[in-house]
């Protein structure tokens, strides 16, 4: 099976280097930082970076490696920046960071964040939208404030039953929409869903969401919301176009190019089970004899059963080793080694989670090419 990092779909981008990284986004270089691809640019109005896919195959994705995706560009940067829980709670207040962090008992959590449309470019038919193809994805330590906390301080009035939430960043344009979401207040009051002030134990970064920003794990990047400055506890969901248009994905199976009606329509939460192979890369070379693959496979539903590999084009599979903490919404990294005489070696890649749920062959094609979860494969010449 070819593997999908075909060479057209990889010349629609360029590969920054630390040194023009550095002058087109200077906040995400440090100086006297090795010059070297640190991010793949897949947009720059609003900035749109990928995290390299050799980082796959490590627990945690560095901050300034860390993918970036926002609809509009960050705000101003504004450390003090309150946030205003609202709506219907007893008390509605509002938080400086600072009050947050000092009221607030601090947890930290390991999650993945990925981009729902992670792997869109390799939708057949091609669906449009930024062209990912493996790098809206990235995982970190986040640490802030259980959002239940917050809630529960603010005191929740029974008939709440969504949090919508709102960011600091503003549209180009009165016409083009905000970017609000909603959850559920279930997933709100889930213990790991964070008020977040840091990644990887450092202060967030603007890009990132600096000075707060939601942590959902387990559910797709577009929940996970920057520049937080609005908790809106309501009985319905958010309406606008975030919530009622984008973000959907058909609740049945359909053909590949159809169109869906809204009604066959439900929001995106979880993504699914999915691995990735981080090395060999697509298309290098390899000394005979022992070779590793190394990659993450993560699932939001649940956590990591096994990881299977095929080095024969799929005739055979074997268990891969997997480290890290099993866990749902957080990656582990699997590794499998076999022997590879000289020609063409190949890999394939597929997870199961502890639900039951398996990588599929193929991804589901739907209308906004969200959630490409298709067994992966690679292919090395062996000299
Ligand atoms: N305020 C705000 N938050 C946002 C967005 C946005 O446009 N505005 N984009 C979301 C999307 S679609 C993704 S995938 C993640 C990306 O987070 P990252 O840039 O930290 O990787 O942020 C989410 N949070
Ligand atoms: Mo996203």
């Amino acid at each position: 099976m070819r593997g999908p990092d075909t060479r057209s779909r990889l010349g629609r981008r360029a590969i920054l280097s630390g040194g023009a990284l550095a002058l087109a986004f200077p906040h995400l270089v440090r100086a006297g930082e090795p010059a070297g691809p640190r991010l793949e640019v897949f947009g720059t109005d609003p900035q749109n970076l990928a995290t390299p896919k050799d980082l796959f195959a490590q627990l945690i994705t560095p901050n300034d490696r860390f993918f970036i995706r926002s609809h509009f560009g960050p705000p101003a940067l504004d450390a003090g920046r309150r946030l205003a829980i609202e709506g219907l709670v007893r008390r509605p207040l509002t938080l400086s960071p600072a009050e947050l962090r000092a009221r607030f008992p601090a947890v930290t959590v390991t999650a993945v964040l990925q981009c729902a449309g992670n792997g869109r470019a390799l939708h057949v038919p091609r669906v449009p939208g930024v062209q990912w193809v493996h790098g809206a994805l990235g995982q970190a330590t986040f640490t802030g404030a259980r959002l239940r906390d917050v809630l529960a301080w603010a005191g929740v009035v029974p008939d709440a039953a969504f949090v919508t939430l709102a960011g600091a960043d503003a549209p180009p344009r009165p016409s083009v929409p905000a970017f609000v979401r909603s959850i559920p207040l279930a997933r709100a009051l889930d213990p790991t869903t964070l008020v977040a002030w840091a990644m990887n134990g450092a202060p967030l970064t603007l890009a990132h969401g600096a000075p707060l920003r939601l942590v959902v794990p387990g559910w797709a990047g577009d929940h996970w919301v920057k520049w937080l400055t609005h908790l809106r506890l309501e009985r319905q969901e958010a309406e606008g176009f975030y919530m009622r248009t984008a973000y959907k994905y058909p609740v049945r199976p359909v053909e590949p190019g159809a169109a869906v009606r809204p009604e066959d329509m439900r929001s995106l939460t979880t993504f699914p089970v999915k691995s990735l192979i981080a090395r060999p890369a697509d298309g290098g070379r390899a000394p005979a004899g022992p070779q590793e693959v190394a990659g993450c496979a993560f699932s939001g539903e649940a956590p990591i059963r096994s990881v299977e590999v095929s080095t024969d084009g799929g005739r055979s599979w074997q268990g891969a080793r997997l480290s890290g903490k099993a866990e749902a919404g957080r990656w582990q990294i699997w590794t499998h080694r076999f022997v590879a005489a000289p020609g063409r070696a190949s890999a394939m890649v597929r997870a199961t989670d502890r639900k039951g749920n398996a990588q599929p062959q193929r991804a589901a094609w739907n209308p906004s090419g969200y959630f490409w979860n298709a067994w992966h494969s690679v292919a090395w010449e062996v000299l």
